[in-house]
């Protein structure tokens, strides 16, 4: 319900009350596993900071409304911004719990369509862009992800991914930790390469410090060595593939030696981790927001696809393989033929790429801010807090405050929504039915589980649907949004019969499925079963789901090639000047990007917001352990505390995201307390992947220099 491991609990409650939550013993695939995030559940739902009727701003006074006020006059005003200044003047942004809500998830494709406006952003640009389109290129669809299939393979490589701490990400896999162990206990090897000696670092078999950025020099260092080695295991695969030639000559330009200095690996060690890799019996190269989030993106994320294929360890056991989820939304987009699409329109002033209908967020403030025809006049957010979450935060948080309208959904008022003009508030947690619709498509082995809500939500709050259906109707009714009747219908026809019922369908007529008769699964069967089923592991089944047209794996997509004569180029240059350092960030397991520092059984203890350095690096610059420190960077600067530790590379300091909360005008009293300060004030709205324009927050150069003392 807000994390990616999906782990089953049980709630006891008393006259809807909550009284405790706990792992659930009898769920197939968690086994009783949670982590210290799941009090987040009740702490959220109790919340006395919790918004709990629509809220109207008028300059900075806050008043409840009613929903029907509410929602008249977000429709009117939105209506009203597109009548004068163009369809495009509307903006959206959806955040990163879109997708733990699956009544959302089948909501927001309707509700996007009927604003009718090019300018969507999501927090998709400033996450997994690169792995989706790295996808739509290879294997003709931005949602065929290959999983890792971590509790059979025998050697798996890590690659800027953190999965003790982020439980996992696009490898839904609950306890992780419990996983990584047993692969060890099996004779299997655990490797991590991360500029930090992180906590999944710190029980792998081996770590490697990398240079921020320097992946995708290494993965072309590890190719180079297994075809000059002749390595590649192509037996069943070789059949389906195109452009394997163009890629072996593109890693022969990549060198161990050649690439060494850049990745800050010594050559003779990637060549042993080439061999390592490609004579196992089966492994895996696994990279999420630390390959995806840096100048590389796009790059790295289609070089860890290339390993995994050109070494045998695609779409086979032990490897990485496409899941068979029951309710297959891959399966059903293809067939309306919405498989993705990218680069078909470009964001106004700088010219950046959509992807599957959303600009990159490292636009969103310039689009707001720049002058001229199509400016962005109004917003609307859904469980999104980019003040915090995009690039140079603080430019557009000044872009927000000069909007003619916003509306916001969500939960607080937060960073992000105490510039909104209205704050819908909707059920959380508990108070909804749940269904992991996008995590089960990710998960590590097919299961699939749902579960009714255990409470009721708040008397003054709406689910998610009814009020995503009710603007966008609205917008409609004032002559607002898109014109198209199909649109229109196939929201009421959703408001008609509710998103539970689409979920039977879809769960029906899945590749599990019962159809209307037969035997197999519907939403009355999981209902019967509420710690989940158990629907196998996962299977070769590349032939049934690859979408390229002739049904083979594009493996060197041309829009992705181009952008190899950049990587070349960047060897040749340095990447800090003197003096600088790159930052990079890091997550820490009692904290959930930017939203659950409000609960104060998560935030107390030891501060969370401190900036790592290496101890030589704190020595030149005359900083000692817990000094306050100036962090500079070309958009802003940050104080924070420092923490010297050798578990850093020595050049690199890390600041983890989503803290900032003494901005004035927040709701959040726990939070205030524990305020930190944003990363997101120094990373840089110009830096981006430049294939997908997804935001570089990873490698950002800074300065670092002791703070003057607080007078
Ligand atoms: N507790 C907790 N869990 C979470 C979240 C949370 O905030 N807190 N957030 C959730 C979300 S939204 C997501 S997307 C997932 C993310 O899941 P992960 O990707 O597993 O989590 P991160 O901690 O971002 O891991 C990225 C790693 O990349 C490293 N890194 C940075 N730059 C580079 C580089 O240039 N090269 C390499 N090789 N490594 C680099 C970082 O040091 C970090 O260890 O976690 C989810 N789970
Ligand atoms: N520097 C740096 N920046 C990063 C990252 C990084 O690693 N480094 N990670 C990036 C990643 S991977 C991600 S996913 C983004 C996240 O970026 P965002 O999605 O923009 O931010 P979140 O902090 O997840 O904010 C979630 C919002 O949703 C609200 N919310 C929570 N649950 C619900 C709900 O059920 N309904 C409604 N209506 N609202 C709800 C919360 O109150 C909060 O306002 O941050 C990104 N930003
Ligand atoms: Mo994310």
């Amino acid at each position: 319900m807000l994390c990616e491991a999906v782990c089953g609990v049980v709630v006891e409650t008393e006259a809807d009350q909550i009284l405790s939550i706990r792992g659930d013993a009898d769920d197939p695939f968690s086994r009783g596993h949670v982590c210290p995030k799941v009090v987040g559940l009740k702490d959220v739902q109790t919340d006395p900071d919790r918004i709990r009727h629509p809220l109207r701003r008028a300059g900075e006074t806050w008043t409840e409304v009613s929903w029907e006020a509410a929602l008249d006059e977000a429709s009117d005003r939105l209506a009203e911004v597109q009548a004068r200044h163009g369809r495009h003047a509307l903006s959206l942004y959806l955040g990163n719990p879109t997708v733990h809500s699956y009544t959302a998830l089948l909501t927001i494709p309707l509700f996007a369509k009927a604003l009718g406006t090019h300018a969507r952003f999501s927090a998709t640009s400033v996450d997994q862009l690169p792995q989706m389109l790295a996808s739509l290129e290879m294997f003709g669809h931005q949602l065929l992800l290959p999983i890792p299939d971590i509790d059979r393979t025998s050697f798996f490589l890590v690659v800027g991914a953190n999965p003790i701490v982020s439980n996992g990400s696009i490898m839904t896999a609950p306890d992780v930790a419990a996983r990584l162990r047993a692969l060890r206990e099996r004779g299997g090897k655990l490797v991590v390469v991360d500029p930090r000696f992180t906590e999944t670092a710190k029980v792998a078999d081996r770590h490697l410090f990398i240079r921020p950025g320097g992946d995708a020099f290494l993965l072309f260092a590890l190719l180079y060595t297994i075809f000059a080695e002749k390595l590649t295991r192509l037996t069943t695969l070789g059949p389906y593939l195109r452009g394997l030639d163009e890629v072996r000559e593109l890693a022969a330009r990549f060198s161990p030696e050649r690439v060494a200095a850049r990745t800050g690996i010594e050559a003779d060690v990637m060549r042993g981790l080439a061999r390592e890799f490609a004579t196992s019996p089966s492994a895996v190269c696994y990279g999420r927001v630390g390959v995806c989030t840096q100048e590389f993106g796009t790059l790295s994320a289609w070089l860890v696809n290339v390993l995994n294929i050109v070494t045998g360890n695609f779409d086979r056991a032990g490897g990485v393989m496409f899941t068979t989820p029951a309710a297959d939304l891959v399966k059903v987009a293809s067939r309306l033929g919405e498989r993705g699409h990218f680069g078909v329109w470009k964001s106004r002033v700088r010219g950046l790429p959509e992807f599957g209908g959303e600009l990159p967020a490292a636009a969103m403030a310039e689009e707001m801010d720049t002058p001229g025809n199509g400016q962005i006049r109004a917003l609307v957010t859904f469980a999104g807090n980019p003040v915090l979450s995009t690039p140079n935060g603080a430019r557009l948080e000044q872009a927000l405050s000069k909007l003619d309208f916003m509306v916001s959904i969500d939960l607080y008022r937060n960073e992000t929504t105490r510039h909104a003009n209205l704050i819908l508030p909707t059920s959380f947690g508990l108070e909804r039915d749940h269904y992991d619709l996008a995590f089960y498509a990710l998960a590590v082995k097919n299961v699939a589980r749902y579960v009714k809500a255990v409470t009721a939500p708040p008397p003054g709050v709406r689910h998610d649907w009814e009020v995503l259906i009710a603007l966008a109707l609205g917008l409609h009714d004032k002559g607002g949004g898109r014109r198209d009747r199909k649109v229109v219908l196939a929201l009421k026809t959703l408001k008609r019969l509710g998103p539970k019922r689409v979920l039977d369908l879809l769960l029906r007529f899945g590749p599990h499925g019962k159809g209307l008769l037969g035997s197999g699964l519907s939403l009355a069967e999981l209902e019967a079963r509420p710690h989940g089923i158990d629907l196998g592991p996962l299977l070769p089944r590349l032939q049934d789901v690859i979408e390229t047209g002739d049904g083979k794996v594009v493996l060197a997509p041309t829009l992705i090639v181009a952008d190899v004569r950049r990587l070349e180029t960047a060897l040749a240059e340095n990447v800090t000047a003197d003096g600088e350092l790159l930052l990079i960030g890091r997550r820490n397991l009692r904290s959930n990007n930017s939203w659950m520092h409000n609960t104060l059984r998560l935030v107390k203890g030891p501060e969370g917001c401190t900036l790592i350095m290496h101890p030589a690096d704190a020595e030149v610059r005359g900083v000692t352990q817990g000094d306050r420190v100036l962090v500079r960077s070309r958009v802003g600067e940050v104080t924070v505390p420092v923490s010297v530790s050798t578990d850093i590379a020595r050049g690199v300091v890390s600041l983890p995201h989503g803290w900032g909360h003494a901005r004035h005008g927040v709701a959040l009293e726990v939070a205030r307390a524990h305020a930190g300060a944003s990363v997101n004030d120094l990373t840089d709205d110009r830096l981006i992947d430049a294939v997908s324009g997804t935001a570089s927050l990873s490698g950002v150069p800074v300065t670092v220099a002791p703070a003057s003392p607080a007078v």
